[in-house]
């Protein structure tokens, strides 16, 4: 089809609408095309395409032939090669195509021709038999001579014929200014409010004074009404805002709303049950994260997948994993365990605080006043061990503890007893991916002290919580525990390296005196031995202030100690300091709260929102949380309640970061095999699934080109090419899952 001429026709319109006067991108006069051919009206050349792919001009179009049978969408791809992009140039990429049978999709990208093949822009349109006209703006996030436009339509079973045409990259076109849709003005957790609980919410506004509210029922009938209180203008957010508390309202119901200033909140419940639900939902996401099992679809209906990792074609396998070149001479099998995130690594550190954390969860609900030990009891997360009379969670973490096991370098070989830091592939792989058809090699990365106490504090921790069900595997974990921790004081110092990022996440910390300090603590309260109570007395991480802004993480590990050793039965000397400093740590966190005007425990330096800030809000909601099992005091309870609201929708963006909880959630979290938004084949992340959320340092160029000079909260996209604001980990669903079932057990 011939071109249509694009800057032309914008000129003309714009000088028919009178504004001549706009900037020359914004006008269009350099706007350039950077494809040759893209109308197809004599030949197809100068496209390629993969040597199993014949293209032909037919109707004006360019056609081919898919065979079906292939792996990978690039397994059968036409494309163009040459490109210049320049960096922070934006892009207008259109194209029409059409695909017969029905229902194929084509990934359409815009990337790098030559290795690493970085993707700079992808779609993954479903195409139907009629066609349709695709237009998509991006800004290149670097400048490349080597650029590509390439169609990837690979990947089917069977054959099909893909066609397309008016194929255009046009540079110089003015960027979209990105504008979140964050729906009524009213902010209120869309979830649920607890009976009893507290219950606020948030107004954007301009006004300064007061405004009267309602409180309606599903039928509109107003049930409470107040005023709200101006708050001003809120740092994390730069809006100016008032809370409401309708607190004093207690009856249960669904579908209620607020109405204040105009405007009616998204609908939410007046309800505890919800939240048992979403203590279970966030604790099985971990079976859908194993590698090394197949996943059942009566188990998990719509994510059912291979088994990844084994050694099976094209997957190199955890089998027999050697190390980087030069790190070590032998190979480990690593099978198992579950993948970090949306990518296919897994890290001992990350795993380390998950499994920590989830087992912590268990272990309050032994001790806590409100904790209900049969909350995850057998049979309650429909996992493949349901039914084997030990409670689901622990079965659940087991599958992690293990891998940890085997990332223990082996009796005789130099640094026996430490821990590889983590096992993944050698180069990034692109998305989607299931983990069954990642083609990478795979290696061990060196062994650090980090990675080390990692495993010496979840082992020991791991031997007093499944003595009483098996009581053979708590006592190989103890050994591997003691090991660990004599190796990690051989070598009090050895560091991930800050530049071993390609293939994996670095998951760099140079200060393990916090780790030091956890491992001591967790030896301790399972043996009670001496040595580790003077490991845990002589720490200076003991008496310092741990509970800071940022909330404790897989590289802040202090606080994993401290709140076990103020709530798991023990006899340290100096006992009732250790609670003292937890309930010290929680009033800090009460404060930030009361003050913030979303209600969260969460104030950064300088409004810097941290990569995962959604776990650290939950984290120091957690501290909260302890300070009640350890008072009883409900300022507490309330106060790690309310924390709740802002991960639920109380929030500037008006999302609930857990996936199918609230009106409005995050569905499209970075991720290898929930990427739906790339192939509709594939299912958005499990209900449950918390999003990273709000990160200053957006570090991904999808962020980069939306996001540039957002404030706190609005710096989050729920987009799967962010994944510094969107990604999903095994280390934010344990937060999730701990505070869920705080929440669950206050119903
Ligand atoms: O959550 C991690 C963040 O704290 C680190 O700064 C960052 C860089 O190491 O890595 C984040 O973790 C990612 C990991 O490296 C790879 N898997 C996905 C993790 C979440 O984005």
């Amino acid at each position: 089809m011939k071109r249509r001429r694009t800057a032309l026709l914008s000129l003309t319109a714009l000088v028919a609408t009178g504004l001549t006067a706009l900037p020359a991108a914004q006008a269009g006069a350099d706007e350039v095309e950077q494809l040759r051919n893209g109308t197809f009206d004599t030949t197809t050349e100068p496209w390629w395409t993969t040597s199993n792919v014949t293209a032909e001009l037919s109707d004006g179009q360019l056609c081919a032939d898919v065979p079906g049978g292939t792996t990978n969408r690039w397994d059968a791809t036409v494309g163009q090669n040459d490109l210049t992009l320049v960096e922070g140039e934006t892009y207008r990429f259109s194209f029409s195509a059409n695909g017969a049978p029905e229902g194929h999709v084509v990934r359409a990208i815009v990337g790098l021709s030559a290795a690493p093949y970085d993707t700079y822009f992808e779609v993954s349109p479903q195409l139907s038999v009629s066609g349709n006209a695709y237009t998509y703006t991006f800004t290149a996030p670097v400048g490349t001579t080597q650029g590509q436009v390439a169609f990837q339509v690979g990947g089917s079973a069977d054959d099909w014929r893909f066609c397309m045409d008016d194929v255009s990259l046009l540079g110089g076109v003015a960027p979209e200014p990105y504008e979140p849709d964050t729906g009524p003005r009213v902010r209120v957790n869309q979830v649920a409010y607890l009976p009893s609980g507290p219950k606020n919410a948030t107004l954007v506004t301009d006004a300064t004074g007061k405004l009267p509210w309602q409180l309606r029922d599903a039928r509109g009938k107003v049930v409470a009404h107040g005023w709200t209180v101006p708050r001003g203008t809120d740092v994390s957010s730069a809006q100016n805002v008032h809370s409401i508390d309708f607190g004093s309202y207690r009856k249960r119901g669904s579908g209620l709303t607020l109405t204040v200033d105009g405007e009616t909140s998204r609908p939410f419940d007046i309800d505890a049950d919800v939240y048992g639900q979403l203590r279970l939902d966030a604790a099985k996401y971990y079976y859908t994260q194993r590698s090394g099992i197949a996943i059942r679809d009566d188990l998990r209906p719509g994510y059912a997948r291979p088994a990844g990792h084994l050694d099976v074609a094209p997957n190199q396998g955890d089998g027999a994993v050697p190390c980087q070149p030069g790190v070590c001479d032998y190979t480990l099998d690593v099978t198992g365990g579950w993948y970090d995130a949306g990518d296919h690594g897994k890290y001992v550190v990350n795993g380390g605080i998950s499994v920590w954390e989830l087992l912590s969860t268990y272990e309050r609900a032994l001790h806590a006043r409100t904790g209900d030990p049969a909350a995850f009891r057998d049979r309650t997360l429909a996992i493949p061990e349901s039914g084997n009379r030990v409670p689901d969670l622990l079965d659940e973490v087991r599958w992690e503890l293990e891998f940890l096991l085997k990332m223990q370098v082996p009796e005789g070989q130099p640094l026996a007893g430490m821990a590889h830091h983590k096992i993944h592939d050698e180069q990034w792989t692109g998305l989607p991916l299931l983990p069954s058809d990642d083609p990478q090699k795979r290696e061990l990365h060196p062994p650090s002290t980090a990675a080390t106490l990692n495993l010496a504090a979840t082992a020991a921790q791991a031997a007093r919580l499944y003595k009483p069900y098996d009581r053979e595997f708590a006592e190989k974990a103890l050994k591997a525990a003691r090991k660990a921790w004599a190796a990690a004081l051989a070598h009090p110092d050895r560091y991930a390296s800050e530049s071993d990022g390609i293939g994996g996440g670095t998951y760099a910390d140079n200060n393990v005196t916090d780790e030091f300090y956890w491992a001591a603590a967790e030896l301790y309260l399972t043996t009670g031995e001496k040595e580790f109570a003077n490991r845990v007395l002589n720490s200076p991480v003991h008496t310092a202030d741990i509970f800071g802004p940022l909330g404790y993480d897989w590289a802040r590990t202090a606080a994993a100690a401290r709140l076990d050793l103020a709530t798991v039965p023990n006899r340290l000397p100096g006992r009732d300091k250790v609670r003292k400093s937890v309930i010290k740590g929680a009033d800090g966190y009460l404060a930030t709260l009361k003050s913030h005007p979303y209600g969260m425990p969460y104030a950064p330096v300088d409004n810097v929102y941290d990569w995962g800030s959604n776990h650290q809000i939950a984290h120091n909601a957690v501290v909260i949380a302890t300070a009640y099992d350890l008072t009883g005091a409900a300022k507490y309870r309330d106060g790690a309640v309310q924390s709740m609201d802002y991960l639920l929708g109380r929030n500037a963006l008006n999302i609930s970061y857990v996936t199918g909880y609230g009106e409005v959630s995050a569905q499209n979290q970075h991720a290898r095999w929930y990427a739906h938004q790339l192939d509709p084949n594939q299912p958005n992340p499990p209900r449950g699934t918390l999003a990273g959320g709000p990160n200053s340092s957006i570090q991904d160029p999808y962020a980069q080109s939306k996001l540039q000079g957002c404030v706190g909260q609005f710096c989050y996209i729920d987009d799967i090419q962010s994944w510094s604001t969107n990604e999903h980990t095994i280390n934010w669903n344990s937060a999730l899952t701990r505070l869920a079932s705080f929440v669950a057990d206050q119903g």
